[in-house]
Formats: C-alpha cells, structure tokens, sequence
C-alpha cells in the first residue's frame, strides 16, 4: 500500500484566511455581568487564543500525517529519496514544527500584555498587532509550504505496491513494448505510445495463473548507462527490480524500431543479470513481426545466446502463452 496519507497543506495566505476566517465566527459570549473592560479583555484573549491554536492544529495535523520515514518499506523509502530528497523534506517539516513554537511564544507575550492593558482601545490594538505577527510568520513560510504542497502531490501518487504477492517487474529500453506486454498479461491499463519514457512512474497490474495472484510491475524505460547517471525516472525501475521483483521479464525489440540498437539493448540486459545476480530474468525477444528470420539469425549468431529466449509479438498476444507458463511457474 501507498504509506502516504498525507494532510492536505495549504498555501500560506489560505492558512491565515481560514483561521481569521474562523476566528470572526467564533462565539465571543462572555459574562455580561463582567466590567467592560473585563468583557473586552476576554473576547481579545479568546480571539488570539483561537487563531494561534487553529493554525498550530493545522501545522500539527500536516506533519504528523508524514510517515516515519526511517520506518518505511526501503523500496518506498529509496523511492521517497530519490524523488523528493527524505532529507530535505524532514528539514521542511522541521522548520514548520519550530513554526510552532514561535506562535506560541507570540501568543504567549501577546496574553500577558492584553492582561496588562486597562484601556478596550489599547487590547483591541494588541489583538490586531497579533494578527499582524502571525501573517508575517506564516508569510515567511510560503516557500516551505509550497515546496511541501509538491511533494506531497509526488508522495500520494506513488504506487500502491503489495509486498506479500510474488512480482514479476517488466524492465528494458525506453519502447520497446514493456506497457504493452503488462497491458495483454494484467489488469493494469499503462499508457502506450509510440515514445520513450510514456512511463514515467511504476504501473502496476495483477493476474492469476493456476489460482496463484500474481503482480505485475511496468517500469519506466532504461537505458545502458551507469548507476550514478540514471535520471530518477530510470531509477525507479532499478529500485522497483532491486526490491520487488521475484522474476524480471526482460524485453528486448530486435527490430530496432523503439530507436535503439540491439547491441545497447543487449548491454542493458547484461548489465541487468550482473546487478541482480539472485533473480530469475526471463529474455523475451519482442516486436517478431517487424523483423526478419535472415536478420534474427543474423543476431543470434552475433550475439551468442546461452539463455532461453521467448518470441513475442505483444500487440497481437502471439507467443503470450507459452511465456507466462515459464514465468508464472512457481518452480522456476
Ligand atoms: N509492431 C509491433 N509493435 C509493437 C509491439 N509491441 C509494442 N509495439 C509498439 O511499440 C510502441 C511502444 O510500446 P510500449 O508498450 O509503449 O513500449 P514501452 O515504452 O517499452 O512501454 C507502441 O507504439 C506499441 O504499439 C509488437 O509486438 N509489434
Ligand atoms: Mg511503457
């Protein structure tokens, strides 16, 4: 499951908006047998007091919602990083808790004046200087809260993975029918098109084969590059193949048509066993219908094949079967 059920967080100007909002709501009965100096003094304090607790709720209610991030999954909390940066975001969160603490010394200093004052018109004026306070605090976290409203559109949108369920994770270039093989064999509905990279993030789907549920992961394009340089996108496929997958398909479009020659292609595919050296990696040959059986021997004899390779033609379900009676058997 997505662990991020994160609070809604709102612009800055929108946080004081409703408080104040609030706060001219509120009932200010208070005893009318008391002075009228008494009765000012009370509805000021129980003005203050309302807006100050309002918005340290707020802020309270938004950083408790974060989860611990040290108690993550690692496959979310590595997820986490590289997306939005977990040190960063705990600094963010650190500073609008300390937001806290100076509203309540504020408010703090604020009762004890207004406690001081005789004359309605001076309370009144400390009231408004409070309010005057509070926005600037809370101006001066605008950029905070921003940057933590973007992250937390990241963060609720992750994938809602089970770790209970076996996982074969799709992995190979950028178009070379990845989507359109989780598409044929599950229930996800990845996008498809005929550009690299339509996944951006990690699409799930899941199937049954002999009553055995099975999840299936489409991941976003990789290509034949060193660890440090992958881009977040190519990241999160690795992350998704290093702790998830139980077997890993691997495509590989021999036609070249996805714009990627095979040699690359099969670089990926070495450089994908010797990362994961535990995990079972199906090759799976994809696209049968746009090449030709002179250049695939062609290939095969180039390349020197220890391995079993499956040939599919994913948009028309041809070779499906008899792959994912190998894939989805338990023994191997
Ligand atoms: N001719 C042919 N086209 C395919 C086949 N499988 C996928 N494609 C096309 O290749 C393009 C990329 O497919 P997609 O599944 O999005 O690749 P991904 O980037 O690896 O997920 C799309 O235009 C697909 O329709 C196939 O077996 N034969
Ligand atoms: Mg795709």
């Amino acid at each position: 499951m997505n662990p991020f059920k994160i609070a809604y967080i709102p612009h800055s100007q929108e946080l004081l908006d409703i408080s104040f909002h609030k706060t001219s709501k509120l009932n200010l009965k208070v005893n009318p047998k008391f002075s009228a100096k008494k009765k000012a003094r009370l509805k000021e304090l129980k003005r203050i007091n309302h807006v100050a607790q309002h918005i340290k709720n707020k802020i309270i209610k938004i950083v408790k919602s974060f989860p611990t991030f040290e108690k993550l999954h690692p496959f979310y909390y590595e997820l986490t990083n590289i997306l939005v940066n977990v040190k960063n975001v705990k600094k963010l969160l650190g500073s609008l808790s300390g937001t806290n603490n100076v509203i309540e010394t504020i408010l703090n200093k604020t009762v004890s004046r207004i406690r001081s004052y005789e004359n309605p018109k001076d309370i009144a004026q400390e009231r408004i200087k409070f309010y005057g306070r509070i926005s600037s605090i809370i101006y001066k976290m605008k950029n905070n809260l921003e940057e933590l409203r973007n992250i937390r559109k990241i963060l609720i949108k992750l994938p809602s993975v089970s770790f209970d369920i076996p996982t074969i994770v799709v992995a190979g270039y950028p178009n070379v029918g990845k989507s359109s093989l989780v598409k044929i064999i599950s229930s996800a509905t990845p996008k498809i098109d005929y550009y690299p990279f339509t996944t951006k993030s990690i699409n799930i789907g899941y199937t049954k084969f002999n009553n055995i549920r099975f999840q299936i992961l489409d991941t976003p394009g990789l290509l034949d590059r060193e660890l440090l340089k992958r881009n977040k996108i190519e990241l999160q496929a690795i992350i998704a193949l290093k702790y998830l997958a139980k077997k890993i398909a691997f495509i590989i479009d021999p036609s070249e048509s996805c714009g990627y020659p095979i040699t690359n292609q099969i670089n990926l595919y070495r450089e994908i066993c010797k990362l994961f050296p535990e995990i079972p990696i199906f090759l799976i040959f994809n696209k049968m219908d746009l090449i030709s059986k002179e250049r695939l021997e062609i290939i095969k004899k180039n390349e020197i094949f220890n391995e079993n390779i499956f040939f599919i033609i994913a948009v028309q379900g041809e070779g499906i079967p008899k792959l994912l009676e190998e894939l989805f058997d338990n023994n191997n």
